[in-house]
């Protein structure tokens, strides 16, 4: 019998996804967070998890080492899904990403002199291409976390990051300048997988797509 696996992070995106996996029968035996396994059994013996970094989803779906993976967009945006089949928006670990400054930071007129603006972001291509579209010239400055400090100490004039509910911006003094696109996860799924084992993959996907729509649904109203 042919088997499943599926790559997801912990955290919030493994919070919000066990809902959804539950309604395809699938939890996991042990609780991610605070196992020490890497790969997990689950309660369907045919699938089992991956809990890796939420920007190596892509990886190890790209490879074929997980069948199925769950990412958000803004991962999958920065990395380009070549070789991914992207078929569900699951609707969960919402968020936006936007570009943000100091509150005493004229971003406007900044913008508006054409002068360079210094960016930080762990965001590099997904800030280029933003940017470039828009005909602003950026110096742009990798990091991989903590974007939030760098206006503050002058690192850059402005940052590439994802925002939820807007507190850390809050409490850090800064403001939201643009929207540089809305996030969700997407469930990814490898091609040859999907060819190979479709018998297996394609129930999951209508009980997990079935069971973000009803989420959704309940959101709504
Ligand atoms: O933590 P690690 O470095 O391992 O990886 P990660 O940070 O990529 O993983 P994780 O679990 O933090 O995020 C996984 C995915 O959740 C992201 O790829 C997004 O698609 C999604 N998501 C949804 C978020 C947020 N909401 C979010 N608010 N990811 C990060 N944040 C951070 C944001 O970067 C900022 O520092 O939360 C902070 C802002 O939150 P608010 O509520 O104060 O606005
Ligand atoms: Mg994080």
């Amino acid at each position: 019998m042919s088997r499943i696996t599926i790559a997801l992070s912990k955290g919030r995106i493994f919070t919000e996804t066990a809902p959804l996996l539950e309604a395809a029968g699938i939890r996991a035996t042990e609780d991610p967070e605070r196992s020490r396994k890497l790969v997990l059994a689950t309660s369907r013996p045919e699938v089992d998890l991956v809990v890796v970094r939420a920007s190596d989803v892509p990886t190890y779906v790209r490879y074929g080492a997980a069948d199925l993976g769950i990412a958000g967009l803004d991962v999958l945006r920065e990395q380009g899904s070549d070789g991914l089949y992207q078929p569900l928006d699951l609707g969960i670990a919402r968020c936006r990403m936007m570009v943000a400054v100091r509150e005493d930071f004229d971003y406007l007129r900044a913008v508006s002199r054409g002068g360079r603006l210094r960016v930080a972001t762990k965001y590099l291509n997904t800030a280029r291409e933003h940017f470039a579209a828009k005909g602003v010239h950026v110096d742009l400055i990798k990091l991989y976390g903590s974007m939030e400090l760098a206006p503050l100490v002058g690192l850059a004039d402005a940052i590439v990051d994802l925002v939820s509910t807007g507190n850390t911006l809050r409490a850090n003094h800064l403001t939201e300048v643009e929207e540089i696109m809305k996030v969700s996860a997407r469930l990814v799924v490898n091609q040859a997988s999907l060819k190979l084992k479709r018998a297996l993959i394609e129930p999951l996907l209508s009980a997990i797509g079935g069971a973000s729509a009803r989420e959704a649904g309940h959101a709504a109203a």
